[in-house]
């Protein structure tokens, strides 16, 4: 029997509306060594975007090095290997293998090629072993691919698109060499950190690919042989194309406020001899909260002003500030409103709660002024009708008419000055 633990997207150094995200990787990162003690695990795969940026902070790289160091010397026979995502700098999270090597922390940042250019299989294929220090299956990993990292495939029939065909030429290598080291009652286990075809995305947190991997790439390169295949870049833990063993774990905190009704979670997946028998999703507590007020969307300030007014107040020398509720407010406007953002401020001044975006929405069709029915240019209309246009668009209804007398004390008063 062999435990894998198979997670993702960590995002390390995340911000969310410019709020630090450090307090809940850690929590994550106590619970993940926690987890890797109670279920036993023996290998730790993780599919990449372990940074949020390709130019990690101090504090997001100590995060990273402190985590390893400490499930090392708890765990010292357990496997990690992990990959490079789109997010992450390949040379950046390679620099330090040769110091992690020698801790049995197997990293992929670059594709490794020899000298003749050809993949750098041992660089790519790793043993994982069970509790009893035997091999039980191998690792075939790959990091996320870009377009100079894909073969050119000569003779490809033109309806073959040569990028998909080139990322599963490399799966076909690496798995391929996987094989041969594989003993029959060993299981084969691949890693990548793609766009796969019918992947259903978090709306707003995961970055759109590059070149090659912006193609949405089959299931089919993934043999049907595979015992299982962790997968990274999609941030909801989702199995692919009615493949049960090919899932993404998602990532273990919430990257993007659409993420609030959205249970984390990470893959505790066991393995008997080649192949996978059980698979468990390990939901990973929320350790800092996300409320959206009003729940069901924008509503105007006179409502939406006595929910902020319920919320807990504020602690003072107790509250810890970098766990506090992070909280969007959403406000439907009827009208403008310009000191909207200092009310929703002075509301939540002494409320336990960190403002993370306030929302508004507007009650008309918000489009510009171009769009619309109109065919008359800017020039045929006059101050008033552009303003009355305006309103309706923004707000769905005239504008009042103190906004429409100001409008002409103000065109007044430049006529008396161009006079002048
Ligand atoms: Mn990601």
């Amino acid at each position: 029997m062999l435990r894998l633990l198979h997670t993702s997207d960590w995002h390390l150094g995340h911000t969310l509306h410019e709020l630090s995200r450090e307090a809940e990787h850690q929590a994550f990162l106590d619970w993940l060594l926690d987890g890797l003690a109670e279920h036993r695990v023996d290998a730790l795969l993780i599919a990449g975007d372990i940074f949020d940026t390709a130019n990690p902070s101090a504090a997001a790289t100590a995060c990273w090095f402190r985590f390893l160091a400490r499930a090392r010397a708890r765990f010292p026979r357990l496997d990690i290997v992990a990959i490079a995502g789109n997010h992450d700098s390949a040379a950046r999270l390679d620099a330090p293998s040769p110091l992690l090597h020698e801790l049995g922390v197997r990293i992929v940042g670059a594709l490794p090629r020899l000298a003749d250019g050809s993949l750098d299989l041992d660089a790519l294929v790793f043993a994982l072993h069970d509790a009893q220090g035997r091999v039980a299956a191998w690792c075939a990993a790959l990091p996320f691919l870009r377009a100079a990292d894909l073969p050119v495939l000569a003779d490809l029939p033109p309806d073959q698109d040569p990028l998909v065909q080139g990322v599963a030429e490399l799966y076909r290598q690496v798995v391929g060499a996987a094989r041969d080291r594989a003993l029959e009652d060993q299981a084969i286990v691949a890693m990548g950190h793609l766009y796969m075809v019918g992947g259903q995305l978090s709306e707003l947190s995961e970055r759109k690919v590059l070149g090659g991997n912006q193609h949405a790439l089959p299931v089919q390169i993934f043999d049907p042989d595979l015992a299982y295949v962790a997968l990274g870049h999609l941030h909801r833990a989702q199995p692919i194309g009615q493949r049960p063993e090919v899932r993404y774990s998602g990532s273990p905190i919430p990257l993007a406020l659409d993420e609030a009704g959205y249970r984390h979670q990470v893959r505790l997946v066991e393995l008997d001899g080649p192949r996978l028998v059980a698979q468990h999703e390990l939901r990973v507590p929320r350790s800092v909260a996300i409320l959206r007020l009003p729940p069901d969307g924008a509503a105007p300030w006179e409502q939406v002003a006595p929910l902020l007014a319920a919320l807990p107040a504020a602690r003072p020398g107790v509250d810890d500030p970098t766990t506090l509720p992070l909280l969007e407010v959403r406000v439907q406007l009827s009208e403008p409103r310009p000191g909207l953002r200092a009310e929703v401020e002075a509301a939540l001044s002494d409320r336990a709660v960190r403002l993370v975006r306030l929302g508004v929405e507007r009650l008309g069709s918000g489009g510009a002024l171009a769009d619309g029915g109109s065919t008359r240019g800017l020039g045929e209309l006059s101050e008033e009708q552009v303003l009355r246009e305006k309103w309706r668009r923004d707000y769905g209804s005239e504008p009042p008419d103190p906004v429409l007398a100001c409008l002409h004390e103000l065109l007044d008063t430049l006529r008396q000055e161009n006079a002048a």
